[in-house]
């Protein structure tokens, strides 16, 4: 395959697929009234945090195909090639049917019996701190808190993380620090009523491609800006690319705040009604002179001018970003140096302006607001006495069985049970053994586990594969709850397909679990989704994201999904799309947004003679989804990405290494070797080269490093070397 037919591959083609799904004979050829469906109900994707609606038409109840809703306001009648495909993974041929125990079959009750008694021996002979659970933002906000509230209340145990740790914890804690609450501000209107929209890290034509039809639908004549260290499809097309040396961000953001500051482009009504720590930012930008930012981004001074520019003398200016930000060692400060420029500028809480992270997995809000995992559940503190009272009362459990602390995070119970002191490991809906940072350790730990439970669709991801036990759960379209996607509205998930075999629903699986385990009485309310939505509801009374004036289910489908807060007050119906801070009041006690900043730091790993090359991860394609155990399964899907390990890397590099376009290559970081396709594309500058996350082989190039604020992996920065490929492949890694 050439490198057109590749970018056609993972590019342009992205938005022909989104308004022609047929293109090519790739689509799923639909024509619903075709197949006279009895019914249509209509439920919110499992992929991404965008949040379309798609409407499933039904045969006896039975979901048989999909089309994406037209009157839903997030995305108005489009889907992206993952959506358009969500069923086909339910049928796949290995989903699991059927728990089983060191690979056998066993019926429910013997597995939640082993459960119980393996998780319980290992407790009394270690204490609960051996015991350890991962979980994910892709299950339903029901299950999440159901999770929740059983491990810590019912069974006693403080290590809760998930794999939005990976991806969201950094946005997580610069919006608590500076907004005094996890509180994304904007609405997804804001891509179509900016002047300026400027992605920082992002690639969303790749990872959010009906949000880039919404910046598409702006009829503002926009600047759209990429900061990038790719010339990614989103970069091509763009009105303005500036391709930023990796990780330099922050030292970037600091620069074009002291530019702003010099020219007088500031907000100092704003500044001095709403926020707070300006002076001392402002002392602190003394030290980013311009000379230096170029330095540091590899940017022309006359770059910097002209995105102080854009920044200065435009309107509205919206900033988004995803994870070229979140992903780093000094992340949570560069995402805050973000926030800083929005406040400093006042473009916060108008039509078109924010800081906005865009959210991943289709529910990693919803893990953030309910998981009981870093915040206590509703977005309390664990470690705040009067939290824990509230929450205690309002789910009518002693005072005593929540925590006082958060438990471990995901580094640190991976590095726990290496070290031997975490014996056991619950695995819900997320595949560590592939996606962890640098994944060759964490498959060692696994290794050390006396007990490694993985409850998935399939037993045959790289983690359930280590499975003692699997939990053969139901998948999206198979169970009912609701997800909240990246502008904060709440939407339906439904079930509209039975699922295979033995599968139950993580919520089924959870309440069988808290029964044999015998905190049945305990968590009596929680008998299904809906009475946990109740549930949801008392918690979030009085909070930012107050959800009481939402009904029920039927509310949210009847009004295109609510965003929160809707309040018991509000009057009438909500309005289809709201903003936050519009009043300008923050959520700290003195009603201001804080000014954060810290002194940038070294890369953790950076280049030498014998790793020359530094080595960038992300999403190929809109066909992948990450581990790809649900896109790999149809075959639509397969057909628009290529299906073997690839590495990009620049023609320079190339020629001077003596490397072909489509060589098989050796590619070496301190971590681990792998092979690899050479794909030759000046889309990576020299010195850099870039491979998608969806082979399980990039992992083990990555450079174990973690912001000091969230804990989250910085995969976006490895030193690497390529080596022509002696003889015919090494080892497992071996493709084609
Ligand atoms: N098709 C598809 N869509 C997805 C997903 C998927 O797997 N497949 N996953 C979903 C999830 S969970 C997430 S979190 C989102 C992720 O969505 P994105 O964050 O948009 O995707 P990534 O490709 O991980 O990273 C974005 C960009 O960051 C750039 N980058 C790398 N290092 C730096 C840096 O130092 N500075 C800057 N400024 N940029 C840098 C990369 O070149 C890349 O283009 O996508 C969601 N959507
Ligand atoms: N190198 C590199 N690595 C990365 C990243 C990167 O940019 N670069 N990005 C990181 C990010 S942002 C993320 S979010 C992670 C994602 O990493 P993972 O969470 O490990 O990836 P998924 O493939 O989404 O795994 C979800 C699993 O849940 C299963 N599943 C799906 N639905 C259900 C359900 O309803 N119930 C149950 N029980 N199981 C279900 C699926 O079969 C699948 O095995 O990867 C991270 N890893
Ligand atoms: S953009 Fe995201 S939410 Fe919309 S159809 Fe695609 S994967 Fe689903
Ligand atoms: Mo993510």
């Amino acid at each position: 395959m050439n490198l057109p037919v590749l970018r056609a591959f993972t590019g342009p083609l992205t938005r022909e697929l989104v308004l022609r799904p047929n293109l090519g004979g790739l689509g799923s050829g639909l024509v619903p009234d075709r197949l006279n469906p009895d019914s249509t109900t209509s439920l919110t994707c499992g992929f991404c945090a965008t949040g379309c609606s798609l409407d499933a038409h039904l045969v006896d109840d039975s979901a048989v195909n999909l089309s994406p809703s037209t009157h839903y306001p997030v995305n108005l009648g489009m889907a992206c090639p993952k959506g358009w495909e969500a069923l086909t993974p339910l049928d796949a041929e290995d989903r699991g049917v059927t728990p089983l125990l060191m690979g056998k079959p066993v019926d429910w009750s013997q597995a939640s019996q082993e459960f119980c008694s393996r998780m319980k021996r290992i407790i009394a002979e270690h204490g609960p701190d051996a015991v350890a659970v991962l979980s994910t933002g892709q299950i339903v906000t029901e299950e999440m808190a159901l999770l929740g509230a059983l491990t810590k209340f019912g069974m006693g145990l403080r290590h809760l993380d998930s794999n939005t740790r990976q991806c969201m914890a950094t946005a997580h804690v610069a919006y608590k620090e500076s907004f005094g609450y996890d509180a994304p501000p904007f609405t997804y209107a804001d891509f179509e009523e900016s002047d300026v929209v400027i992605f920082i890290g992002a690639n969303p034509c790749i990872a959010h491609p009906i949000m880039w039809q919404r910046v598409m639908m702006n009829c503002r004549s926009p600047k759209i800006v990429v900061i990038d260290p790719r010339r990614t499809e989103t970069a091509m097309a763009a009105t303005h690319h500036y391709p930023i040396q990796p990780k330099s961000d922050l030292r970037l953001l600091y620069g074009l705040a002291a530019l702003l500051l010099d020219r007088g482009a500031i907000d100092r009504d704003f500044i001095g009604k709403h926020t707070s720590g300006f002076e001392e930012f402002a002392d602190f930008l003394a030290g980013f002179t311009t000379a230096a930012t170029v330095d540091a981004t590899g940017l022309t001074r006359e770059q910097l001018e002209e995105l102080t520019d854009l920044i200065a003398n435009n309107g509205r200016v919206s900033f988004w970003w995803t994870m070229g930000v979140n992903q780093g060692h000094e992340s949570t400060r560069t995402a805050q140096a973000i926030i800083n420029l929005a406040l400093m500028t006042g473009n916060i809480g108008r039509p078109g302006t924010g800081a906005n992270s865009i959210t991943g997995q289709c529910n990693a809000m919803g893990s953030r607001l309910y998981a009981n995992a870093t915040s206590l559940m509703g977005g309390y503190q664990f470690s705040n006495p009067a939290h824990r009272t509230k929450v205690a009362d309002i789910l009518d459990i002693p005072e005593s069985v929540i925590p006082d602390r958060q438990g471990l995070a995901y580094d640190q119970i991976i590095e726990g049970i290496s070290a031997g002191r975490i014996k056991a490991l619950w695995v819900l809906a997320t595949n560590p053994a592939h996606s962890w940072i640098d994944s060759g350790a964490c498959n060692r730990a696994l290794e050390k586990l006396e007990l490694l439970v993985v409850q998935d669709m399939y037993p045959t991801t790289e983690t359930a594969r280590r499975a003692h036990l699997f939990l053969p759960a139901a998948g999206w379209g198979e169970k009912d709850g609701t997800f909240i996607n990246a502008e904060r509205r709440f939407g339906v998930v439904s079930k509209v397909r039975r699922a295979p075999g033995l599968a139950l629903s993580d919520f089924n699986i959870l309440r069988l679990i808290a029964h044999h385990w015998g905190c049945g009485p305990l968590l009596a309310a929680w008998s299904s989704p809906a009475a946990v939505f109740e549930i949801l509801k008392r918690l979030s009374k009085d909070q930012p994201s107050d959800i009481t004036g939402i009904s029920d289910y039927d509310h949210l489908r009847r009004s295109g999904g609510i965003q929160w807060p809707w309040t018991a007050t509000g009057e009438g119906e909500p309005p289809t799309e709201r903003r936050l801070f519009e009043d300008g009041i923050f959520h700290h006690p003195d009603g201001r947004a804080r000014f954060i900043f810290e002194c940038p730091r070294a890369m953790p790993e950076t280049t030498s003679r014998a790793y020359p090359f530094l080595l960038l991860t992300g999403r190929g394609s809109s066909a992948q989804w990450h581990t790809n155990s649900r896109t790999g399964k149809s075959a639509i899907l397969r057909q628009l990405h290529p299906n073997f390990c690839y590495i990009e890397l620049n023609p320079a590099d190339a020629g001077a290494l003596g490397l072909k376009n489509q060589q098989r290559i050796k590619v070496v970081s301190r971590r681990g070797t792998i092979s690899a396709t050479a794909v030759l594309t000046d889309c990576v500058q020299a010195g850099q080269c870039f491979m998608p996350m969806h082979f399980a082989e990039v992992n083990h190039l990555t450079c174990p490093n973690f912001d000091a604020h969230s804990r989250q992996p910085g995969y976006k920065a490895a030193a690497i070397r390529l080596e022509p490929l002696d003889g015919d492949g090494i080892g497992p890694w071996k493709h084609q």
